[in-house]
């Protein structure tokens, strides 16, 4: 009895796994695409936030529709009252975003005087309880400047907390669950106003399809 029971559940499954096998034979091969999420600033600030002091204390970019390194962009006013202000990226940023190490954040910035300039980090990321510190080598222009930053443990990161470069594991742990990725506005000591554009992060691979096979114990 047990035996014609374990046929009866045996037959649909073969037939299915192998239906399943002629799909899998049948469908295009799996292929990896690249994607980005990015900001251009097309129609708004795209969910961009201030942090620190400018914009009199509001969180809220100025969006400008012309004037960036194509269409729009953001910009924000420091108010000079101690600190340095950074661009927050909005939350379609932030996550598991694994996929994008060894690949890079790049970002155009402007700002309005070069003079009386001043180091801070460039940018920042946070994830899983770590803060990793990006030092680019020279501060903007007032043209637009590209960046491009590497998401890898030898691109040039520190750890805050040790100032010494990630290990692979860190770097992964926090693109693994990044609550955090923030851009430096300002770069002058006294009155200055600073531009964001084109911010992406790359390499999103997609589209892998994958036919599980069945197991029948
Ligand atoms: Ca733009
Ligand atoms: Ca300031
Ligand atoms: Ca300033």
């Amino acid at each position: 009895m047990r035996l014609l029971w374990s046929l009866v559940l045996a037959i649909p499954l073969l037939s299915l796994l192998l239906t399943t096998r002629d799909s899998a034979a049948m469908a295009p091969a799996p292929q990896t695409t690249v994607g980005v999420i990015g900001s251009t600033f097309a129609t708004s600030h795209e969910g961009w936030q201030v942090v620190g002091d400018a914009q009199d204390g509001a969180s809220i970019p100025d969006w400008h529709s012309t004037g960036g390194n194509l269409g729009g962009f953001i910009a924000a006013e420091d108010d000079v009252v101690g600190g340095t202000w950074y661009w927050q990226a909005p939350a379609h940023f932030l996550g598991n975003r694994l996929a994008a190490y060894d690949t890079d954040l790049t970002f155009d910035l402007r700002q309005s005087e070069t003079d009386s300039q001043f180091d801070a980090a460039d940018v920042l990321l946070i994830g899983n309880g770590i803060t990793l510190e990006f030092d680019t080598t020279q501060n903007p222009g007032t043209t637009w400047t590209s960046y491009r930053v590497p998401l890898h443990e030898q691109g040039g990161w520190t750890v805050r907390a040790t100032g010494i470069p990630p290990t692979a594991s860190e770097m992964q742990s926090v693109l693994g669950n990044l609550s955090t990725l923030w851009i430096r506005g300002e770069f002058r000591d006294g009155s200055d106003t600073g531009s964001l554009d084109n911010v992406q992060l790359h390499g999103f691979h997609a589209t892998t399809v994958i036919f599980l096979p069945f197991v029948l114990r």
